[in-house]
């Protein structure tokens, strides 16, 4: 297992980011509750500004090359879980698949429940950028994004859509759910980027 909880060495050296308290389990937050979905018609589709548009139906995905890291999880409300064992698709894999366009500078996240959050294209180019099915060694829970979420432990989790099921390249920035309604678009933890 890939141990990159060491993330924080970046930002500062201080694993509990400012104004945050540590939680030893992980609270569910969600906008407006848990979407239901089923594995036959499920699937994850990359579009925009990509080389080749794919899909993947729940089998295909699963099967793409995985990564299993212990991160840690930082709401902006101000709750952090540490060393929650992700497994899932690393963003640059999927990326390497679709094949990026020169000017694709921007990405926007799709969710079941209507959720979007975006991010700047070289903020998700990194291998803790991970497209998971799998907590600590279970099928992710849906009320944590089961069957698929983002997760993104250089930023608050807002950033990390749950019931992923799209992602979007973009030539010019866009914003997404949270980030229209005031809350930050850089959303650096230990910046305390909490408000846009
Ligand atoms: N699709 C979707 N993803 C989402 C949300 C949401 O409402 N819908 N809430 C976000 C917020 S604000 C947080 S803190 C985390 C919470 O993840 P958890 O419920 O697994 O703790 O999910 C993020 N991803
Ligand atoms: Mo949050």
């Amino acid at each position: 297992m890939d141990d990159v909880t060491d993330i924080y060495r970046e930002y500062g050296d201080a694993r509990l980011p400012p104004g945050q308290r540590e939680t030893d389990d992980v609270p569910v937050l969600s906008k407006s509750g848990t979407p239901s979905w089923t594995p036959e018609t499920w699937s994850f589709d990359v579009w925009g500004a990509v080389d080749d548009e794919c899909t993947f139906d729940i089998d295909e995905f699963r099967a793409l090359p995985s990564t299993t890291q212990r991160q840690d999880f930082h709401c902006v409300t101000g709750w952090s879980t540490f060393d929650c064992e992700f497994t899932g698709v690393s963003f640059p894999t999927i990326a390497a698949r679709a094949g990026l366009s020169d000017d694709a500078v921007h990405v926007m996240f799709h969710a079941l429940d209507g959720y979007t959050t975006d991010l700047p294209l070289s903020e998700c180019l990194r291998d803790e950028v991970l497209f998971a099915y799998e907590l600590d060694g279970e099928p992710l829970p849906e009320p944590h994004g089961g069957p698929l979420r983002v997760v993104t432990p250089h930023k608050y989790a807002y950033k990390g859509a749950k019931w992923v099921d799209g992602v979007e390249f973009l030539t010019e920035t866009e914003r997404g759910y949270w980030e229209r309604r005031g809350y930050s678009a850089s959303a650096n933890p230990w910046e305390e980027e909490r408000y846009g």
